[in-house]
């Protein structure tokens, strides 16, 4: 019998805190040994994969994934269809060096919905529908404080489900929690030893500075940006200026230091945001913070690329937190990359169609003010109404796609330019998010005994950047934000347990190859400094 069933020489093995030039040896599905070299008859038998000097690293784990997912971003829980299921969104992260993601399963208000166990159930039903090309697992999000459900059922999701993260809104009507509702809900996260990952934008900013509203005298109030008609897509991110961010972490901040709870913001895109998760990491506070592609290669300057006052394209760029004003923030956010304020960096996948009634232009369509005297209308007539419509932004759903252009983005925007290290990479890309969301070192590493999951890159010398252009990629999505953008490396083979499941451009796996995995608690939060157990800023009695 074969001693190893694939072997990986001449790569450059990188972990987060190493590289070294050795080969790798993988029997059942597990990294067995590294070794400087194999002895020809170690090597018979086995698959031989020749990395020729490239960087070989710890399969992509992106763990903020939409799919099959019921997305309500819209005013009145208005809200598009998520146009990748298990099936494409996962051959999508394949094909882009991921092995492993993790999406949501989501809670609404709906009577229906009040246990969370059911809300799991369901959505692992959508999974086993189709089967996943990568491994999965599943975060919690929470939209209601039923005292009962979270004393009976986060434990549950816990032991059973091996969910051990919540994601919490502070903005969005039919999502967001109230300040005590918050509490209630990290509190219980905190004694189930579950990660709290918080939406940190503040949904009355945004609200007041979006809707016209009834002033003194039933008159309406001009100085709203609907007021003024100024509703493209652009104007979505004048709807957000970076205080909305930077307002809704530092409130989140305070909640969880006052009850000692970990939490993670998840799509942090200002650098005003990401100051003020420094400034509470230096505090000794256990804050996170997870950030991704858009807001390093998209700024508001893409939202006005094909601006006019009518112009629904940009709608393809819309998601929320908006990308940052310019390159200063994005300067200012490839810092916190490299200084560790980024523990993590997730591609928030979030695809909605864009010439589809139920993609991007589906809240326009719903909205019963904005369909007065029209008639419903798919393709050519889809675009001049929705051109008519003026885009509409606050009815257009939150989200872009790039499950699949997340790891060849940092390799592109921040390897390859030195900004950082291919140590970094592979923290903010594999190992933190195992660390961060209790998967080490199953997956995250290179050691022996760790699931044989890598990405293996093409040497760089040999490979010849190109253009991206969205027929190239394999999600159900029909455009991409990057489209045109030039990349200078892309993955050359991603292994999933041991297994090729893409090589030199083709899928080489199988739907139903991912298997889900029950995840532990996080093994990045450790105990809190004296300094933030004052009872001046924490109310530590209430856990004596
Ligand atoms: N939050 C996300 O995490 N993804 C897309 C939309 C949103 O608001
Ligand atoms: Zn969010
Ligand atoms: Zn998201």
């Amino acid at each position: 019998m074969a001693k190893f069933d694939l072997i990986i020489t001449n790569g450059k093995v990188v972990s987060a805190s190493d590289i070294s030039t050795c080969c790798i040896g993988v029997k059942d599905g597990k990294i067995r040994t590294l070794v400087d070299s194999f002895d020809p008859e170690e090597m018979e038998g086995a698959r031989v994969i020749d990395a020729q000097g490239a960087y070989v690293m710890p399969g992509g784990i992106d763990a903020h994934v939409h799919l099959c997912q019921d997305l309500k971003t819209g005013p009145h829980g208005l809200g598009g269809e998520c146009s990748d299921n298990f099936e494409t969104g996962s051959k999508s992260a394949a094909a882009g060096g991921t092995t492993t993601i993790i999406t949501f399963a989501t809670q609404t208000r709906a009577e229906e919905d009040r246990s969370l166990l059911h809300v799991v159930k369901a959505y692992n039903a959508r999974a086993e529908a189709t089967g996943s090309y990568v491994d999965y697992g599943f975060h919690i999000i929470i939209v209601r404080n039923d005292a009962d459900v979270l004393e009976e059922e986060m434990s549950v999701l816990m032991k059973d489900w091996g969910i051990s993260s919540c994601k919490l809104f502070l903005t969005y009507e039919t999502q967001r929690l109230t300040d005590s509702q918050l509490l209630d809900v990290m509190f219980a996260a905190k004694k189930n030893s579950m990660t709290t990952m918080i939406h940190a934008e503040n949904g009355d900013m945004i609200q007041w500075l979006t809707v016209k509203q009834l002033c003194n005298n039933a008159h309406e109030c001009s100085e709203k940006l609907e007021s003024k008609g100024m509703v493209a897509p652009y104007y979505h991110a004048l709807s957000r200026p970076p205080l909305v961010e930077g307002e809704a972490t530092n409130r989140a901040i305070a909640l969880a230091q006052l009850i000692q709870n970990p939490i993670l913001f998840v799509h942090v895109g200002s650098a005003l945001g990401a100051a003020n998760v420094r400034r509470a990491q230096t505090m000794g506070l256990p804050v996170y913070a997870e950030t991704c592609p858009q807001y390093f290669h998209l700024t508001w300057e893409d939202l006005k690329r094909f601006h006019s006052p009518t112009c629904f394209e940009n709608s393809k760029m819309i998601c929320s937190p908006p990308p940052p004003p310019d390159t200063s923030d994005q300067e200012e956010l490839f810092v916190g990359l490299e200084n560790g304020t980024f523990t993590i960096y997730s591609s928030d996948h979030c695809p909605f169609r864009y010439d589809h009634p139920n993609g991007k232009p589906s809240g326009v369509l719903e909205d019963a003010a904005s369909m007065e005297g029209e008639h419903h209308c798919t393709g050519k007539e889809l675009q001049s109404l929705l051109e008519r419509k003026q885009g509409a932004f606050r009815l257009i759903p939150n989200g872009i796609p790039g499950v699949e252009t997340r790891l060849p983005l940092l390799y592109t925007g921040a390897l390859s330019t030195g900004r950082i290290t291919p140590q970094k990479f592979v923290e903010l890309t594999s190992t933190n998010p195992a660390k961060l969301y209790g998967l080490y070192p199953k997956k995250g590493a290179i050691m022996p005994g760790s699931d044989a999951d890598f990405v293996i890159w093409h040497p760089e010398e040999a490979f010849q950047s190109f253009k991206l252009t969205n027929d190239m990629l394999h999600h159900n999505v029909d455009y991409t934000p990057y489209e045109g953008m030039e990349f200078s490396n892309w993955p050359r083979y991603t292994i999933l347990r041991g297994q090729v499941i893409w090589e030199d451009g083709k899928i080489q796996g199988k739907v139903g190859d991912g298997e889900y995995l029950k995840r532990g608690p996080s093994q990045l939060v450790r105990g809190v400094s004296k300094a933030t157990k004052d009872p001046r800023c924490v109310a530590g009695w209430l856990y004596e």
